[in-house]
């Protein structure tokens, strides 16, 4: 799989995508990454990337010029790119779904935002979507260009060595994970739960999953309302005190 990063701030990127699965993966070639500086692309003696708001206002507006020279260098020099996507506290907000679906594309350009803003023309005719990570301000598109390219390259094929953890993420369906513990069994006088201790295959299976509903339920009950749950599943709900589960409105 092959990605694009463009940004004012390369060696953040960098940074972040050397070390840990993504690191490996790309020293083995699975992950084929450019981090593309966007001063590179431009044309004036001090590589100027932004400008003042066309109407006024406050804060700076990243220039069109570099953008679209960034993404046509890259198409001739690396291919065309089956998306483009432009980090924006303004875009849709990214979840496992798009991960699951950027996935089965072969090359993402990811462009990076700075200042108040980028020029509109860039989210008209250069961009494919526009991806927000959540609802909280941050300084710029480079952590979140970071979170796209982990949570997508994860899903590649050979990426994350135990296939299992990543088969096990999309087979929780949608609930949160259940507690996990290591030795020592009992840690300055906490014990670990004595059904993990037993060697019942069985009955840790079913406490791993009702724990994992329980905390679902008390941390993000709107998950509950997406999960298909099984009739027992719902009535360890309900004895728990969570009222009928999968229903929305039920709490
Ligand atoms: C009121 C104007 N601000 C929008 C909330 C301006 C603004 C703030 C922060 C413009 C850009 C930024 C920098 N953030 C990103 O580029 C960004 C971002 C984010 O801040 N939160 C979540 N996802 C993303 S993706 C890119």
């Amino acid at each position: 799989m092959k990605f694009d990063v463009v940004t004012i701030f390369p060696a953040m990127i960098e940074s972040g995508l050397a070390e840990g699965v993504v690191g490996r993966a790309r020293q083995a070639g699975l992950l084929d990454i450019v981090v593309h500086n966007l001063r590179n692309f431009t044309t004036d003696r001090h590589h100027v990337v932004d400008d003042v708001a066309f109407g006024g206002g406050p804060g700076m507006v990243l220039k069109p010029e570099p953008l679209f020279a960034a993404s046509e260098t890259i198409a001739e020099q690396r291919g065309p790119a089956d998306a483009v996507l432009l980090m924006s506290p303004a875009g849709k907000p990214f979840t496992q779904a798009d991960a699951r679906r950027l996935t089965t594309l072969g090359h993402i350009i990811v462009l990076c935002g700075r200042y108040e803003g980028i020029d509109e023309r860039v989210r008209q005719h250069v961009a494919t979507e526009e991806v927000s990570i959540g609802d909280y301000v941050l300084s710029g598109g480079e952590v979140p260009a970071l979170v796209i390219v982990d949570a997508v390259s994860r899903l590649v094929p050979g990426v994350v060595g135990d296939e299992q953890s990543v088969d096990a993420d999309s087979f929780t369906r949608g609930l949160l994970d259940h507690p996990h513990y290591t030795r020592p069994a009992e840690f300055r006088g906490h014990r670990v739960p004595d059904v993990l201790l037993s060697g019942h295959h069985r009955e840790i299976r079913k406490w791993r999953q009702q724990e994992a509903l329980r905390r679902t339920a008390e941390r993000r009950p709107e998950l509950l309302a997406e999960a298909a749950l099984t009739a027992e599943e719902r009535d360890f709900l309900e004895s728990e005190g969570f009222g009928p589960a999968g229903k929305k409105g039920s709490r």
